[in-house]
């Protein structure tokens, strides 16, 4: 493949706040993106090239989700019910519901199914713009099982035009035949299958959820260890409903990020400044489970913590598969502006993945773009459940 330009459209790069360029054309060669500027300014060699005009529309990079559970067997929508009549989460997953009923289906699953339901979820992102999807295991807790959802979400970047990033969540919940033993299970079936992982290429990255009903600072530690050892980056589920210091422990392993964050102390934001680590945020969550206390984001403004949103779609406490509705609940419920909200599903996104090639528009980043019917980026936040994606170009014009 040569290369293609886009022409008389609006750019947002995202390379620093918005970055919008009107009247921009952008150059496409063997995939990468090697030129943006002016319409008017660009240069004699690229004139060869087809080209095709955008009528103004807005470019901005193709969205990333960041943080997702989207392989896995199963609903709970009864479980929708029964909060509804007054249980709450931590109730219902006591009550041997919540994330285990969620194992249960999945480990009933078969591969074919999990792949299929993933599927039809996934198309939902990839109709708003989406290109990157991160995808963790974590319904299955037992060695085959999270092995089987790796490979589910690894085949699904064969049957879609999308880029996935697996992260291995073997410490999600304890399962119930080592009820109340979460460190043989941790022994016994977590660490094992995070090696079979590794020696299988199936886990990009290593998650963990530290809280009361799923598992302590010290098991998570001894998972983040051997996630070191065996040379994968690490993220963890952190300060969702307490403060157990899970995100400063994480940023001790140079995590890539902490995710959920409502109940984050000053300490733990410095900790994340001081190793880099971005803030993801899951309003989807925090909108489901009715959370009241919104994680700091004015700490992380000011200290400069690169804030990412994603849509946690998971069955249990975010049962949603709208990138541009988290964004949106990104802004009402926890006052991102609408421009911290799109970084958030681009740079920063691309950030708590550690991917460089991707989340802005700049030379040398890959062409993975989205098209909008919009005039103005924050149009994207501002509208609730309504989708203005012209197209989504990766790679080669289609
Ligand atoms: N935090 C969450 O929000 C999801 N997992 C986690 O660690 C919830 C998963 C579920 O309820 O099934
Ligand atoms: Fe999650």
């Amino acid at each position: 493949m040569a290369g293609y330009v886009l022409e008389n459209a609006t750019v947002a790069t995202m390379t620093d706040g918005y970055g919008l360029i009107e009247s921009a054309a952008l150059v496409v060669e063997d995939g990468i993106i090697s030129w943006i500027g002016k319409s008017d300014e660009l240069l004699e060699k690229f004139v060869q090239y087809p080209s095709e005009n955008l009528d103004g529309r807005l470019i901005t990079p193709a969205l990333i989700d960041c943080h997702t559970h989207i392989v896995h067997g199963g609903d709970r929508a009864r479980e929708f019910e029964m909060r509804l009549e007054g249980a709450s989460y931590e109730e219902v997953a006591r009550a041997g519901g919540g994330i285990v009923s969620t194992v249960s289906a999945t480990r009933g699953a078969s591969d074919a199914q999990l792949l299929e339901s993933a599927l039809a979820r996934v198309d939902h992102l990839i109709a708003e713009g989406v290109a990157t999807i991160e995808i963790k295991s974590g319904y299955g807790l037992d060695i085959e099982t999270e092995l089987a959802m790796l490979r589910t979400a690894r085949a699904i970047a064969d049957m879609r035009d999308v880029r996935v990033r697996t992260s291995f969540l073997g410490a999600h919940a304890v399962p119930p035949e080592y009820k109340d033993r979460p460190d043989a299970y941790i022994d016994d079936v977590c660490i094992p299958a995070l090696e079979a992982a590794r020696a299988q290429g199936l886990a990009d990255a290593v998650d963990g959820f530290c809280e009361g009903i799923a598992f302590l600072p010290e098991q998570i530690e001894r998972v983040l260890r051997r996630a070191q050892e065996l040379g994968l980056p690490v993220k963890l589920h952190a300060e969702q409903l307490s403060n157990l210091g899970g995100a400063k422990l994480a940023a001790r392993y140079g995590a890539l990020s902490a995710d959920h964050l409502e109940y984050l102390d000053a300490d733990g934001v410095a900790a994340m400044k001081a190793a880099g680590s971005v803030a993801v945020m899951l309003p989807g969550a925090f909108y489901t489970l009715r959370e009241t206390q919104i994680p700091p984001i004015d700490l992380f403004r000011a200290q400069g913590v690169g804030m990412a949103v994603a849509t946690d779609c998971n069955p249990g406490s975010s049962p949603l598969t709208s990138l541009l509705l988290a964004m949106n609940m990104a802004c009402t419920l926890f006052r991102m502006t609408p421009e911290e909200a799109l970084a958030g599903a681009t740079r920063e996104a691309a950030r708590a993945l550690g991917l460089e090639d991707t989340g802005t528009i700049a030379p040398g980043k890959k062409a993975e773009l989205a098209v909008w019917d919009i005039e103005h980026p924050a149009e994207l936040s501002y509208r609730i459940g309504y989708n203005p994606l012209c197209r989504r170009i990766v790679g080669d014009l289609s």
